[in-house]
């Protein structure tokens, strides 16, 4: 088409949309050509062939500021045919979607909801101009979609800028300051909104002294960070200390119970949000790994979140109490401690004590974020609660940005998880909390989904560049959680290779399919077998090692001896850990026979000849991935050479993605051998194919 595009509405949002329909000369072939932007009057921008009459290609207009265009009218029309009159509350963020004649329109009841269309628009590209589309409704299914960054304002002694970060330095700070580059900051929230994220903690949990400042002094620089993110409906949230009180404060407790603390929280909130107004609240992770917490007054995790929950319910602002919560002084020899039963028996029992504006930010896992565990108990046991379910999208036990490693099939595995059993409520719905209803009668009231950041300042965003696929996927499944991730991969391609524009497409999309459909399962198979985890070197947690922390007071991970492995969680004669999840998990993880292989040892201590449901036995299934996963990695390598060579890649991401993909390869070599070896020696048990195990 001409590429005439009409922006109807106002407000800062809507702004935000004149200008991404302004800039849209690159998309798609040109669909969206402009040539000129008109701000001052109707709002639109024309295209060469504008007459200033007639159709335009694309529509998007607030719902609620008459009159209407004549073709978002029509689209209104059916919209309303075909959701009765109930339809209407499209919600802060919703559109409707549909093309009609020679037309595209996006309605919405908000500014938001229209930047969402304006980037779903670009997500289908050329086929949102095709053939006709029936009016669609899209709402996001979690009210908040949010990322947590991990990054220091200092560089810490230990952790580095950011922890777990593999992105090169924070894109917010930088060497004690804010990160002047505004023009990258603005950048980092179009990429945001256009995958969906509405919502950033600007800083670490691990709060340290200069961090713990962002909350008063230094205010200022969370501001600046706010308002270049606001524009793309973006909220900031802060991390803050549970010792501000006495850090910041001068008082000598920070006891939640305390009238002064209370006090204190109450005024400092007040002025965040004089500087702030749309603040989004804060972030906590209290006696957790060292962090201050109501403990050290004899006071519960309720009591602590509800302080600060007191201070924010004024302005509308929401408490993010991490469940993170587990004993890291304990004993090998102590088989009772157990870390996976640690959040439940921290928090099930206050079930019903938090604030409404308290949400309990919960790991998907009962561990940390590992290759592979269970959905945490913590989801099912909480029903009068909010609970936001949090992802590491940063990929620090899957790869450290290094190893190819697409995470959206467990996430979607893990949403898609019924904690009750089949046909009851998912942890997606968890997290979403009760449905709006046609109406919009009932306001969500679920945490949402929270993943941990894996952007840096590095140039590709995420240092390996296909990492960033991890990061978009995070955004479109807390937007639509039964979105199929190879669909999603789908999007990420078209959006970031533009393949259209390449001469050989269907090449270009079909490799990268086969190296990242399968590539977390292929990185499970090279690293930790049967759902054990945590065999990499202390710290830093890149590489094997199988006993790295077996004897360490953070816990004990797999239990391996000359007979066999796996940490008992049984309530008959293990932990009890089982007993934490309702039926049918409860006994289905109990059972030998019952448990799915992929979990056997999470759950089941077992001999090396233990018969799994796939046939083969326990040792040799570590023999036999550990050979397959490194197999994949070389035919990963060999993939990606031939679409270099057919020159279907930019230069630069080319030589990065090479040099990571030999890193990969180094690596995936070194897990196989340091655990087939481990494996041998232990077990005594040769390999039944005879291959050669270094
Ligand atoms: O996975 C662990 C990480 C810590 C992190 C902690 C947490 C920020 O190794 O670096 O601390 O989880 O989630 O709080």
């Amino acid at each position: 088409g001409s590429g005439r595009t009409l922006v109807h509405g106002a407000g800062r949002l809507v702004d935000t949309v004149l200008r991404e329909v302004a800039q849209a000369a690159t998309w798609h072939g040109g669909q969206l050509r402009h040539q000129e932007f008109r701000p001052a009057d109707e709002r639109q921008v024309a295209g060469e062939a504008d007459t200033g009459a007639g159709a335009y290609d694309l529509v998007l207009a607030l719902r609620g500021t008459a009159p209407l265009p004549d073709q978002a009218l029509a689209v209104e029309t059916e919209f309303r045919r075909r959701y009765g009159d109930h339809a209407d509350p499209l919600g802060d963020e919703g559109f409707v979607l549909a093309r009609h004649g020679h037309g595209t329109v996006v309605l919405a009841d908000a500014p938001a909801g229209l930047l969402y269309g304006l980037f779903h628009v670009v997500r289908l590209g050329e086929s949102a101009f095709g053939a006709d589309r029936p009016v669609e409704r899209h709402r996001p299914a979690m009210r908040l979609r949010m990322l947590d960054h991990w990054d220091n304002v200092d560089v810490h002694h230990q952790t580095g800028q950011v922890e777990r970060g593999y992105a090169g330095g924070s894109i917010f700070w930088r060497n004690g300051r804010p990160h002047h580059d505004p023009a990258r900051l603005r950048a980092y929230g179009r990429l945001l909104a256009a995958s969906g994220v509405n919502a950033v903690a600007v800083n670490n949990v691990n709060v340290h002294a200069t961090e713990a400042r962002l909350l008063t002094d230094r205010l200022g620089d969370v501001a600046a960070i706010a308002e270049l993110l606001r524009p793309y409906g973006i909220r900031v949230y802060l991390s803050v200390s549970f010792a501000a009180p006495i850090l910041l404060g001068g008082l000598s407790s920070a006891d939640p119970l305390d009238e002064k603390v209370r006090a204190w929280w109450a005024g400092t909130t007040a002025q965040v949000y004089d500087t702030i107004p749309d603040f989004g609240g804060y972030v906590v992770k209290a006696d957790s790994e060292g962090q201050p917490g109501p403990f050290a007054y004899g006071r519960s995790h309720a009591d602590g979140a509800n302080v600060l929950a007191e201070a924010l319910a004024p302005f509308g602002g929401d408490v993010h109490w991490r469940a993170f919560v587990y004993n890291h002084r304990q004993d090998w020899r102590d088989r009772s401690t157990d870390r996976a039963r640690a959040a439940f028996d921290h928090f099930a029992a206050l079930d019903g004590q938090f604030r409404e504006n308290v949400v309990l930010q919960v790991k998907h896992g009962p561990m940390d974020f590992q290759v592979r565990e269970p959905v945490s108990p913590v989801i099912a046991a909480m029903p009068g609660t909010r609970l936001a379910v949090e992802f590491q999208v940063t990929q620090e036990y899957t790869g450290q940005q290094r190893h190819v490693c697409y995470l959206a099939p467990w996430w979607r595995e893990v949403l898609e998880f019924g904690p009750w059993g089949a046909g009851g409520p998912t942890v997606a719905t968890v997290a979403a909390g009760p449905a709006t209803d046609d109406d919009g009668s009932a306001p969500t009231a679920g945490g949402g989904l929270v993943a941990v950041s894996n952007v840096g300042d590095d140039p590709f965003w995420t240092g390996h560049p296909l990492a960033q696929a991890n990061l978009y996927a995070f955004g479109r499944l807390a937007w639509a959680p039964r979105l199929d991730p190879s669909a999603i991969l789908d999007e990420w391609i078209d959006l970031t290779f533009v393949p259209s524009a390449t001469a050989d497409p269907e090449l270009l999309r079909r490799t990268l399919h086969e190296i990242m459909d399968d590539s977390w399962r292929t990185y499970e198979r090279y690293t930790t077998p049967l759902g054990v985890g945590f065999m990499v070197r202390p710290g830093h947690h890149y590489g094997p090692d199988v006993d790295g922390y077996e004897y360490t007071a953070w816990g004990t991970y797999h239990f391996a001896d000359r007979d066999g492995i796996g940490v008992d969680r049984t309530r008959r004669s293990g932990t009890g850990f089982t007993g934490q999840y309702p039926q049918p998990w409860s006994d289905v993880y109990e059972s030998l026979e019952q448990c799915p292989d992929e979990l056997l040892l999470f759950f089941h201590h077992v001999p090396y000849g233990h018969r799994l449901h796939s046939g083969s036995t326990v040792i040799q299934h570590i023999y036999d991935t550990h050979f397959a996963g490194v197999e994949q990695v070389a035919e990963t390598r060999r993939r990606w050479e031939r679409l270099s060579a057919a020159g279907l890649v930019d230069q630069g991401l080319d030589a990065r993605v090479r040099e990571r993909l030999d890193e990969q390869l180094r690596s995936a070599q070194e897990w196989r051998d340091q655990v087939n070896a481990y494996f041998l020696r232990k077990s005594g048990v040769p390999d039944a194919q005879g291959r050669r195990i270094h």
